[in-house]
């Protein structure tokens, strides 16, 4: 297994009380945070993150085959951040019907996808059945295929509009499929920074309360962060901290996804810059340190770009995400890199910072181990 080595006499100062705690596999404070976020240090801050990603997942790095379905940008909402949502009308706006939706996900299919990953905005009018009917025509035609659906806030939508609890939604959508939910919809939780940027969407104590309940039913899900936008780094450990309550008491999440924000498009951020790589390289290392009970940090690459994603990997990140074909949220907020990343590609990624490149399934199960020196000859280039 790969060593992580610290050099304690390069590691800046502040570090060393933390290095002390991280190999006693003790928990991080908020204070250790804040030095965390502070040090100069990135490098040595990646390297204690590269010793907890050691002790859990050892040289292997995770992706999978999916697909992105997304089934409509047509949202009630209309969050400042967002460049994907349309309105009844507008000439970009899309609905799909069931048969369109499995059309997409037979193409999925056919390059091997083994996950579907549906979401979409909140449609004013569509009938509860065209939720149930979707996964219901997903899982007749694809019994092998994960369904991951359905963000906090489309769940949260689904109860008000239809008139139930989140735990019926949830039931239903699960008697018609689901197997997993996504970790959108969480942004930063601090409410001044939500108030900022989504004022009308659910905050932490909704989001918290559905994924929750979906653990309690035995669903698993995912917890992303929004950062680079208007949002700190104490907003962004607070955001962390949340999330680590909520998994001691539930176990119910299975990975931390920091997301890059995409400002191009969007109604009231345009005007923001990128968030850095120091900063992406920062959020993915303390997120790795601060969430001990997360068992996977995912380096997104839609929104990273590829090349910080693999650099991700040295910073505490284990998961690679997939090859996400037809990915929409980030690319209509200006996002330059592919909709679908082959296969050879990610594994030579992956292979190429020594790892070992293993295929999963959503649940973390493996399903191929790919060739961990398929990064060589990419090195001559
Ligand atoms: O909730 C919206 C974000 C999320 C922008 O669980 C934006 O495996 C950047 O949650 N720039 C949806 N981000 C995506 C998401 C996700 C992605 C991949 C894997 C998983 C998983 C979940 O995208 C939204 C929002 O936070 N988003 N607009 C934007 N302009
Ligand atoms: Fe709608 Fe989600 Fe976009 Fe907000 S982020 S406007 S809820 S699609």
């Amino acid at each position: 297994m790969e060593q992580c080595v610290v050099n304690l006499a390069m590691l800046d100062r502040a570090l060393w009380p933390i290095y002390e705690k991280v190999v006693a596999g003790e928990r991080l404070s908020l204070e250790d945070g804040r030095v965390l976020f502070e040090t100069p240090d990135l490098i040595g801050a990646g390297q204690l993150a590269g010793i907890v990603r050691a002790a859990k997942n050892g040289d292997d790095a995770y992706f999978i085959i999916n697909q992105h379905i997304n089934y409509c940008n047509i949202c009630a909402l209309g969050c400042d951040f967002c460049a994907f949502s349309a309105k009844e009308g507008d000439a970009h706006a899309w609905v799909y019907s069931v048969e369109e939706i499995v059309e997409r996900a037979r193409r999925g299919v056919a390059i091997g996808a083994r996950e579907f990953h549906v979401v979409g905005g909140l449609h004013p009018t569509l009938p509860w059945e065209y939720y149930l009917d979707m996964l219901r025509a997903l899982k007749a035609e694809f019994p092998h295929v994960h369904l991951k659906g359905f963000t906090a806030v489309e769940i949260d939508y689904f109860a008000r509009k239809f008139r139930k609890s989140y735990e019926e939604v949830l039931t239903e959508l699960i008697e018609a499929g689901l197997n997993s939910m996504p970790g959108g919809g969480a942004e930063i939780f601090a409410d001044h920074v939500h108030d900022q940027i989504c004022k009308q969407k659910i905050r932490w104590d909704k989001w918290s309360e559905v994924h929750r309940t979906a653990h309690q039913l035995g669903v698993k899900s995912n917890a992303t962060m929004l950062y680079g936008h208007v949002e700190s780094a104490e907003d962004r450990l607070d955001h962390m901290l949340r999330l680590r309550g909520l998994q001691d008491e539930t176990g119910g999440f299975m990975t931390f996804i920091p997301l890059h924000f995409h400002p191009e498009n969007t109604p009231k951020l345009s005007h923001l810059r990128h968030a850095t790589g120091q900063t992406d390289l920062r959020c993915i290392a303390v997120g790795r340190l601060m969430l001990d009970n997360f068992d996977h940090v995912k380096a997104y690459w839609t929104m990273l770009g590829l090349k910080l994603a693999q650099t991700a990997l040295h910073f505490g990140a284990d998961d690679f995400d997939g090859t996400v074909t037809e990915e929409r949220i980030t690319h209509f907020a200006g996002a330059d890199t592919p909709q679908l990343l082959p296969v050879e590609q990610i594994v030579r990624l992956i292979a190429e910072t020594g790892r070992r490149p293993v295929e999963r399934d959503t649940t973390f199960d493996i399903v191929r181990i790919h060739d961990s020196n398929a990064g060589r000859d990419s090195v001559q280039r």
